[in-house]
């Protein structure tokens, strides 16, 4: 018999809740794992040493290697901390209205996945109060998914189970735009216990604010993470800001400059297409708020 993989639910102190064989239990980390130094978070996979299968808290003994990490910058300039592990994807859920949809609160969050390395896709929920076309234009030219739903009428539900189903998943988006409606119509009860998970770790301090994957009936996982949008927007250098962008990428070096920052320069392929209108000039201008945001950070932040 092969010994068991556990999946890391979540960190309390120093023990973990990891899911082992479709049963949740506890566990601490042992020998080589203790002394490593980002040890575990929520999503990592871990091996235990077969002793301890029997006992109470299991014996964590190996952390695999991560195929993506989501991480905060801790204040202060004193390094990162991992707040999530091998992430799948990230479903950013807006309203098609109330609260109307805000493109470049929408973009901010799509540059935080990409950053991180992690594919977003879009959910428009509420499409029973207004249609979704200008976001749709907004979104026309990244190739995203974008999936249309309104969870009170169950449409567009069957859809995102699908593509919830055996992946880790991080939802985000502006409050009341359906997060919690979305996850209890799939899920009764679900999308009320994230509710409550993210107010008692929001009155956490930075330190103690860490991410809770919560168990979908369907095969997979919801990663709870507070404050997604704060996570990775500090990593992202001016530099590579174009490359969040996914339709600017196939123009990046074809501008006249190597080190065309796509704002005033001459002979711009980036502003070529917003010109040709091949890109609508709203993410172009999300483009520059992030640019000038960044180029506000002090420099140890870069
Ligand atoms: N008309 C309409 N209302 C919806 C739909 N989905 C959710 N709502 C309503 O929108 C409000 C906010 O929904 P929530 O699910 O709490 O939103 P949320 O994204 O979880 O918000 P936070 O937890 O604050 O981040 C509630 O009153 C829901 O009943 C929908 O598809 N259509
Ligand atoms: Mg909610
Ligand atoms: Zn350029």
């Amino acid at each position: 018999m092969t010994p068991p993989v556990g999946v890391v639910l979540a960190r309390e102190g120093g023990t973990y809740r990891v899911m082992v064989d479709g049963v949740e239990r506890l566990a601490i980390l042992r020998g080589k794992a203790k002394r490593e130094a980002d040890r575990a978070v929520a999503g990592d996979r871990v091996h235990f040493d077969p002793a301890t299968l029997t006992e109470d808290v299991l014996g964590i003994e190996k952390v695999e290697p991560r195929t993506s990490l989501l991480e905060r910058r801790i204040p202060d300039g004193r390094g990162t901390r991992p707040v999530a592990a091998n992430v799948d994807q990230v479903v950013v859920v807006i309203a098609a209205a109330d609260p109307p949809p805000i493109p470049q609160l929408l973009d901010r969050l799509l540059v935080v996945a990409e950053a991180n390395d992690i594919p977003p896709l879009v959910v428009i929920n509420k499409v029973d109060l207004a249609p979704a076309t200008d976001i749709l234009a907004h979104l026309a030219a990244t190739g995203y998914d974008v999936l249309l739903t309104a969870a009170k009428r169950g449409e567009g539900l069957e859809a995102l189970r699908n593509i919830l189903s055996g992946k880790e998943s991080v939802f985000t988006g502006p409050s009341g735009a359906g997060k919690s409606s979305l996850m209890n119509a799939l899920e009764p009860g679900l999308g009320l216990r994230i509710g409550e998970v993210s107010a008692k770790l929001r009155r956490g301090t930075h330190t103690t604010v860490s991410a809770v994957m919560i168990p979908l009936a369907i095969g997979g996982y919801v990663v709870d993470t507070p404050g997604f949008s704060e996570v990775g927007m500090w990593a992202i250098e001016r530099a590579h800001l174009d490359e969040c962008f996914p339709e600017f990428r196939a123009v990046i070096g074809h501008c006249k400059f190597d080190d065309c920052t796509h704002r005033t320069e001459p002979a711009c392929a980036v502003r070529g297409l917003v010109d040709a209108a091949t890109v609508p000039r709203t993410r172009y201008d999300t483009y520059l708020t992030l640019f000038a945001e960044l180029a506000e950070l002090p420099e140890e932040w870069q």
